[in-house]
């Protein structure tokens, strides 16, 4: 919004010529999603509280956790509410991935506070059942597949990192692959979600570095230095990213150790799905299994410890997902999760030297 009303004024007065630029409207909206999360925050967390809106903990878990019980939960919605608005202020409106960025995060979002609204202010512990929950999921997934699909010129091509001539086309098999993509990021921040800190620290790192990935992407002479694929009208998805981290990191405020607020599914659907969706946008899909590397370990410990369970009746880890096992070794809770997101930044410059290493 405001890069149309203040952009066009350059005319008159050279200085607007700044709106005109990616970095700098980037910069603008991450600081105005910090702003937004310690203007809103408060009253937010205060509102959550009066209304009783809070955890309630398994018994089955880590014993550290039952003095969280009470903690207000639903702290996803200044997640969202601070990626969303940031952008709308500062990005190109007439951009369709903006509109699919933004039709994503919200969207996942709705799910995520409809469970929650269930869980927590219905008390009704089972929330949305697993089944609505993943067909929900699959149908957004489908609807941003098609609008990505069907967006003029988007190529069907993947990137894979390490190789630069080897960009296969999906044909068809485009549609599933994107819904793979979104449904699991989203579901395998979820499965992370379990410490304070622990989902939002990765995901910030996830954030500012699909902030470089989009800029990279649209612009036409480095994506055609570093050989990745340019994707026209996709540098924009930088302003997305940049509002992202600063709501993330503005969250973290709150959610860090010991936390005065989690994010419930409002926040963790919406995070995942949202990089899912930039990672296709982008073209660097592929790319985000390392990126995320966290999420995938935090899935990949469950699908073991259930298959193994399910297998031979004996468990890998003390608890999946595998951030509980290193509870129940007795880690203190602040050295897993310091230690998972000193992994993601590895894991994220790792990521970052793929359009060198190729
Ligand atoms: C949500 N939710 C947290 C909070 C957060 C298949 C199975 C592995 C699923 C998994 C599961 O349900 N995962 C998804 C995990 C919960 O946090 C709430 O949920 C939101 C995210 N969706 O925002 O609202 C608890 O996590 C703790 N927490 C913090 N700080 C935060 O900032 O401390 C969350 C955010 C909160 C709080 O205690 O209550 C959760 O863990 O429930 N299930 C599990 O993770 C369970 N694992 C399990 O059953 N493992 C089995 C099998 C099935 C693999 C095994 O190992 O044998 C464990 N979770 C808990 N207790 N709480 C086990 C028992």
């Amino acid at each position: 919004m405001l890069y149309h009303l203040l952009f066009p004024l350059h005319a008159d007065y050279s200085f607007f010529n700044v709106f005109r630029y990616i970095t700098f409207r980037t910069i603008y909206a991450a600081i105005t999603a910090l702003l937004l999360c310690f203007v809103i925050g408060p009253w937010l967390i205060r509102e959550l509280g009066a209304h009783q809106i809070g955890q309630t903990i398994r018994r089955d878990g880590p014993e550290s956790h039952l003095a969280k019980e009470g903690t207000p939960t639903m702290g996803g919605l200044l997640i969202v509410l601070a990626t969303v608005i940031p952008t709308l202020l500062w990005a190109n409106l007439g951009n369709p991935y903006i509109w699919i960025a933004v039709f994503v995060t919200v969207g996942f979002g709705t799910i995520g506070f409809m469970d929650d609204y269930k869980k927590v202010v219905r008390k009704d512990s089972k929330g949305l059942s697993p089944r609505t929950k993943f067909l929900c999921q699959i149908f957004l997934a489908a609807v941003a597949a098609m609008l990505i699909y069907l967006d003029i010129g988007f190529q069907d091509k993947v990137s894979i990192p390490f190789f630069k001539k080897l960009n296969p086309s999906l044909g068809f098999l485009y549609i599933p692959f994107v819904i793979l993509v979104i449904v699991g990021a989203s579901n395998a921040v979820n499965l992370t979600d379990g410490l304070d800190g622990l989902a939002i620290g990765p995901s910030i790192i996830s954030a500012g570095t699909y902030m470089l990935f989009a800029y990279l992407a649209g612009h036409i002479k480095i994506a055609n230095y570093l050989q990745i694929q340019y994707v026209p009208g996709a540098g924009e998805l930088t302003i997305f990213c940049g509002a992202m981290a600063g709501a993330g990191i503005g969250f973290l405020w709150y959610n860090t150790y010991p936390a005065q607020v989690f994010m419930g599914d409002t926040g963790s659907l919406s995070l995942g799905a949202a990089l899912g969706a930039v990672a296709v946008m982008v073209k660097q899909e592929i790319v985000l299994a390392l990126v995320g590397g966290v999420f995938v370990m935090e899935a990949v410990s469950v699908i073991l410890q259930v298959y193994f369970f399910k297998t031979t009746r004996k468990r890998i880890f003390r608890m999946a997902p595998v951030h509980h096992h290193f509870e129940l070794k007795g880690w203190a809770e602040p050295k897993i999760i310091v230690r998972f997101w000193i992994i993601s930044i590895i894991l994220a410059l790792l990521a970052i030297s793929t359009l060198k290493i190729r």
